[in-house]
């Protein structure tokens, strides 16, 4: 579920956001009772904060915004905000710190959200912008669940038995394989961005309209049997294919595979989530940097899409001229739309959620893997930071690229045909694939002049 600016009945809304808080809340719980204590505060990898502090720091946010900036309280330990403000620690100093242990970190989240609750019942949700439709509320239920993902991630790095189970999901439906490889988006102005939907963060705002020429899409997600087509091309030793960062990094970084592949007896398996067994050749590759997609998507002759692009080719309906909030319409995102909320470890099969198909045809364009874009993280005309700058503005310039589409690790509740994500152009742990793109103006054009 999601939130819903046309339900203006507080009753309804106090009971979305109850329901929101308590999935966020069994997620978090289920990503770190499932580990004993000495793996909850050992540093799994630099890249990582150590699992007890992405618990406390989720309480320490949620007491931050709900209970002391909506609510008025003053703060329970004021003593500890230091410790569980990103900023003045990076991850891979935060296993040194003296962190709150798990049990007392578990306490503090139950805690902040046994009086956030009792504050739900009587606190106004219209009136200041920070609680107009329930405003901070969904941005905590984001927020953590944000963080469940990262603990995800950090489950993926961690050595040792697996701890996580979930169902795989179902095979590809039966015309998965006769699917057209690319999907056309006519050229022309859309809206993109959104100054309605009321969990939007401050970098989806505010909506625009955006010009973008035709071009053509990728159906599905770049698959792992592709993606091994490239190596087996020797991709990686050609740097013709790469941009001299990406051809730098490469050979710094010694890539020859996404992360977490290996070659064993003549095939590549993968280790997910503490199991090791073959790439499954149909799966949309995953973990892979920004600088392995874009090398991809040249030795296809290709590119790799604009942020503009993929929202366009999400959102648009060319029948209407209006822009959607999901690919396939305005309805929140069920089970039957796609690969969303960790139901499944790992996405499906390409070609999977015909039900989830954007106008254009595209498949799976929310969910199973983030999408790396071809664009810098940049706002939009218009942006103001808002609740805090932290958010997204520090985070605006050239160093970052944006990823679109959210993972099967995402939850509904952060996944919108808006959302975006960043990341440095060199991480491979996230949930991140691709697809790739090509202009089409060059090509409708002599087809005009061809059917003249
Ligand atoms: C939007 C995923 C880049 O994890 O760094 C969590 C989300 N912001 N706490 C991140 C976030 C503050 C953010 N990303
Ligand atoms: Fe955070």
């Amino acid at each position: 579920m999601t939130a819903d600016a046309q339900t203006p009945d507080p009753g309804k809304l106090r009971e979305l956001i109850a329901g929101e808080l308590a999935a966020a809340r069994a997620r978090t719980s289920g990503l770190t009772d499932c580990v004993d204590d000495d793996d909850l505060v050992r540093q799994h990898s630099p890249l990582m904060s150590p699992l007890v502090w992405d618990l406390a720091h989720i309480a320490n946010q949620e007491e931050l915004w709900l209970l002391r900036n909506v609510g008025g309280r003053e703060p329970i330990h004021p003593e500890i905000d230091p410790l569980y403000d990103a900023f003045e620690h990076p991850r891979s100093e935060r296993p040194s710190l003296p962190l709150l242990p798990p049990a007392e970190a578990r306490r503090y989240a139950s805690e902040v959200r046994g009086r956030v609750l009792d504050l739900l019942d009587g606190a106004p949700l219209a009136g200041s912008r920070l609680v107009t439709g329930g405003f901070a509320f969904g941005m905590i239920a984001q927020h953590e669940q944000q963080h469940d993902e990262t603990m995800l991630i950090t489950h993926q790095l961690r050595r040792g038995d697996r701890a996580l189970s979930a169902a795989p999901p179902g095979p590809p439906p039966a015309d998965a394989l006769g699917l057209p490889t690319e999907v056309l988006v006519p050229g022309g102005p859309f809206t993109m961005g959104t100054s309605d939907e009321p969990w939007a963060l401050d970098n989806e705002r505010p909506a625009h309209r955006v010009d973008v020429a035709p071009f053509f899409l990728d159906t599905v997600p770049v698959t792992s049997a592709a993606y091994a087509q490239f190596i087996a091309d020797g991709g990686y030793d050609e740097q013709r294919w790469w941009t001299p960062a990406g051809w730098e990094h490469r050979q710094q970084a010694g890539l020859a595979a996404p992360r977490f592949w290996s070659r064993e007896g003549g095939q590549w398996v993968r280790t997910r989530f503490g199991v090791t067994e073959p790439v499954p050749p149909a799966e949309p590759v995953l973990h892979v940097c920004w600088y392995e997609a874009d090398a991809y998507a040249r030795w296809a002759g290709r590119r790799l899409p604009t942020e503009a692009e993929w929202e366009k080719a999400a959102r648009f309906d060319p029948v209407t001229g209006l822009t959607r909030r999901y690919p396939w319409g305005d309805a929140p995102p069920g089970p039957q739309h796609a690969n969303l909320g960790q139901r499944h470890l790992q996405p499906a099969p390409a070609g999977s959620y015909p039900a989830g198909a954007a106008p254009s045809g595209a498949r799976q364009l929310i969910g199973d893997v983030w999408e790396w874009t071809a664009s810098d993280f940049l706002p939009y005309p218009g942006f103001s930071a808002w609740p805090y700058r932290e958010y997204s503005e520090v985070f605006f310039g050239g160093e970052y690229k944006v990823l679109r589409g959210g993972s099967f690790a995402v939850s509904p509740v952060a996944c919108r045909g808006t959302f975006r994500n960043w990341d440095y152009p060199v991480r491979r742990q996230i949930f991140a694939g691709f697809r790739t793109a090509r202009d089409a103006a060059a090509e409708l054009r002599y087809g005009w002049e061809a059917g003249r």
